[in-house]
């Protein structure tokens, strides 16, 4: 195994908290994941990346910044990765996922801060990510409040900018955002040096768009049934697309959906066919949260979508088609991310046509809504979810936690008497 230390030491990470954070990462990875039987082949590919998670691809970045090249950190999908990649730098999804650096946080954010907040700062403080390492800076966004004032305190450790969202969908708003993807643009060119020109952001757009349509087949196969993958599997696979190589991870998926295209032709699944299906909705899942997939997979059900910003919301659209100017193509850019139904945004009634589209298209039996501890945007909106879904006579079970395992008896018992109520 390659060594990674001295470009950790380089990268200034606290080595021994970093050895015990991979060392958890590893045994969760081992105890989850490779314990599941009849995976597909391809999942090898995405093992390997997870083996690798804070050693290849981050040498990539420090081998690219070494080059010249910059890296950009994104928390959100509304930043768009195509104008970064058009810049000349590389987008990369940061650590906001796990429980380990969420004490370091509750030193400076208040508890009752919604744990991907917390998890996020905490994992820079603690300096155990990577990522947010070799970063040359942040692009953070105004949507929620817990995230908003979050990057004024995260700026007091790392550069930081900050692009501001509209609250709501109108003329107004969708001007204001527009005028905002073209201030993102000008601040890349002057970090990146680099001119966004309207070739190199068509080429951008169309990589992205490759990825978003991979993992768009990837989706639509989890439609079969039996189920041909497993949630898990699929979760992960959307949660490595935020800092994996595009190309690359594009291709593997495609291969991976070539080899599940085989399995359904055969009636291969991964569960019989009887398994309970669960469509899953709400707050992200950043890695390694993979808490609700496992308990819900592990109690007899096949989760078979993920109505999230690691699910549908990251890749559902593609970016609508324009007169091919750079104007035209940066207008395209913030129609597309605008299409994305996040909590955030007042109202937000096409997400409640979207999880019910979904929960037909992938024939779910029933939606778990889930709510990280202290998001109210997806709390709130758990209430307008459970009326409408109640309307449609598909069964909900309402979830709200945080990473920590202290609740996994309780959640586990409540989601036994769910899919108990569905048989
Ligand atoms: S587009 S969901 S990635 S904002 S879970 S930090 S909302 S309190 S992550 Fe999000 Fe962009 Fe929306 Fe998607 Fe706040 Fe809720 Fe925490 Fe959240």
């Amino acid at each position: 195994m390659t060594d990674y230390r001295s470009m950790w030491t380089d990268l200034g990470l606290d080595l021994d908290r970093h050895d015990t954070l991979l060392a958890a990462l590893g045994g969760m990875y081992q105890d989850i994941f490779l314990s599941q039987q009849n995976r597909p082949k391809g999942m090898e590919y995405f093992d390997f990346v997870v083996s690798e998670i804070h050693g290849l691809r981050v040498k990539e970045l420090v081998d690219y910044r070494a080059q010249g090249g910059k890296v950009v950190g994104l928390y959100c999908v509304y930043v768009p990765e195509d104008l970064v990649i058009a810049a000349g730098a590389v987008p990369v999804g940061l650590c906001a996922g796990a429980q380990f650096a969420v004490p370091d946080a509750e030193e400076t954010l208040p508890r009752n801060t919604c744990p991907l907040v917390k998890s996020s700062f905490g994992f820079k403080v603690s300096r155990t990510c990577p990522y947010i390492q070799v970063s040359d800076f942040v692009v953070g966004e105004t949507t929620c409040d817990g995230k908003k004032k979050m990057y004024e305190l995260l700026a007091e450790h790392h550069p930081v900018y900050v692009m501001e969202m509209p609250q709501k969908k109108s003329p107004m708003g969708r001007q204001l955002f527009h005028s905002e993807v073209v201030a993102l643009k000008e601040r890349l060119e002057s970090e990146t040096g680099s001119a966004v020109t309207a070739e190199k952001l068509a080429t951008a757009t169309k990589l992205i768009d490759g990825k978003r349509r991979a993992l768009q087949r990837l989706s639509a196969l989890r439609q079969a049934r039996p189920a041909p993958i497993s949630g898990l599997d699929s979760l992960l696979i959307t949660q490595i697309a935020f800092y994996d190589d595009v190309a690359r991870f594009t291709q593997s998926v495609n291969a991976l959906c070539d080899e599940l295209e085989r399995r359904v032709a055969a009636g291969e699944g991964v569960v019989p066919a009887s398994t309970l299906r669960v469509l899953v909705s709400g707050s992200p899942m950043a890695v390694p949260n993979w808490k609700l997939h496992q308990l819900l997979e592990t109690s007899g059900a096949v989760v078979v979508g993920e109505e999230s910003c690691t699910g549908t919301r990251y890749f559902a659209n593609l970016t609508p088609t324009s007169d091919g100017s750079l104007d035209g193509q940066l207008a395209a850019i913030a129609d597309r991310q605008l299409d994305v139904h996040c909590a955030c945004f007042t109202p937000n009634s096409e997400r409640l046509d979207d999880i019910v589209a979904l929960a037909g298209d992938a024939a779910a039996d029933g939606v778990v809504h889930y709510s990280l501890q202290f998001c109210q945007p997806f709390a709130v909106e758990a209430t307008k979810v459970e009326r409408r879904l109640a309307q449609e006579s598909i069964p909900l079970l309402r979830i709200e936690t945080d990473y920590s395992d202290e609740d996994s008896g309780q959640l586990r018992t409540r989601i036994d008497a769910f899919l108990e109520m569905m048989r």
